[in-house]
């Protein structure tokens, strides 16, 4: 699901979140925390009643690590390869059908009557989650959806969060880096640890019907990535096609697109898009912190030395 509708229901949610008590921000629903500004929990409550269908493009992500950004490549892949009109196209990409069903663009987000409404969209619809694979509903796995998961190096994405975190006052208060990073390192953040998400998800090592990609080989590779992604979605695409939606999809340009209709959140949702932030922002001891916590956690995993900690996040 595209990301102008995103944007419309996250400033809808800000500007309604005024009148919400610090107390009331957060709540907790299957031992994990979500927020209130976009979560509901009557709808993660009836989260298995989603219907997928065999065809639907599944991309999981935890939070901040790339998904609005591989959301909207996998939208501008499905369009190309859908050959439709132009009318078609351009409401696919800009999520106009999402955005007339008044759905918000992730499949936790938003209303439990969502789900209804969600069956009135046209084949193949692209289903964005922060989800941990175990809490994904039931007929994902069941129909055989094809899932993309993201991963990002945990310390960009520890930054990345704070920002977003501060930017949509998620908190009862606005936190600090020093408090927000042991929040992160323990788990006390919405969706949970982030380490623990990729245990679970190398689970799923030798599952056909899965594959993982890293936000820093679509920065480093865009279109050999988008070939991957088409190739596993069984998107057809031209070499042409992948190129355009390369240069669509730069950081620069779809945060052009977002300032044209929203200035405000737009700076929140593309903040600087790079790799490496982390060192202008982690101390000492929080690197050796999250360096031990990986080493224990992850790092002899599979999935955990194909994030390349070393590469990404040491130096
Ligand atoms: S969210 O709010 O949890 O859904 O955030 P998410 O979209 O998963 O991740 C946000 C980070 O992705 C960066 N971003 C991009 N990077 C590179 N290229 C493109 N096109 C792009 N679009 C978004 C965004 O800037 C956030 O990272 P930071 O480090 O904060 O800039």
């Amino acid at each position: 699901m595209a990301l102008a509708g995103m944007r419309e229901l996250l400033e809808k949610s800000l500007a309604e979140s005024k009148d919400v008590t610090p107390s009331d921000k957060m709540f907790l629903h299957d031992g994990e925390l979500y927020t209130t500004m976009i979560c509901c929990p009557e709808t993660l409550k009836i989260l298995d009643t989603f219907e997928a269908r065999s065809d639907d493009v599944i991309l999981v992500g935890y939070p901040k690590t790339g998904t609005n950004w591989v959301g909207q490549i996998l939208v501008e892949l499905e369009a190309a390869s859908g050959k439709y009109d132009e009318e078609e196209r351009k409401k696919r990409c800009t999520g106009q059908n999402e955005k007339e069903l008044l759905l918000f663009p992730y499949l936790e987000f938003g209303d439990p009557a969502k789900f209804e409404r969600m069956k009135k969209l046209p084949s193949r619809r692209v289903v964005k989650t922060h989800l941990a694979p175990q809490k994904l509903p039931k007929s994902i796995y069941q129909k055989k959806a094809k899932i993309l998961v993201l991963f990002r190096n945990p310390k960009d994405t520890a930054v990345s969060y704070l920002h977003f975190a501060n930017g949509m006052k998620l908190f009862p208060t606005q936190k600090s880096w020093d408090e927000f990073f042991s929040d992160f390192i323990s788990g006390k953040v919405p969706y949970g640890l982030y380490l623990n998400h990729i245990i679970e998800w190398n689970k799923y090592l030798d599952d056909k019907n899965v594959m993982f990609m890293t936000y820093e080989e679509i920065k480093e590779n865009p279109a050999l990535e988008m070939k991957r992604m088409a190739e596993f979605f069984d998107f057809s695409v031209s070499k042409q096609e992948i190129q355009s939606i390369v240069e669509k999809t730069t950081f620069k340009a779809m945060k052009d697109q977002a300032a044209e209709t929203n200035e405000g959140i737009g700076n929140i949702l593309f903040r600087k898009g790079i790799v490496g932030d982390w060192k202008n922002v982690f101390s000492e001891a929080q690197n050796e912190e999250m360096d031990r916590k990986f080493e224990e956690i992850v790092a002899r995993t599979k999935l955990g030395k194909m994030i390349k900690y070393d590469v990404y996040c040491k130096g």
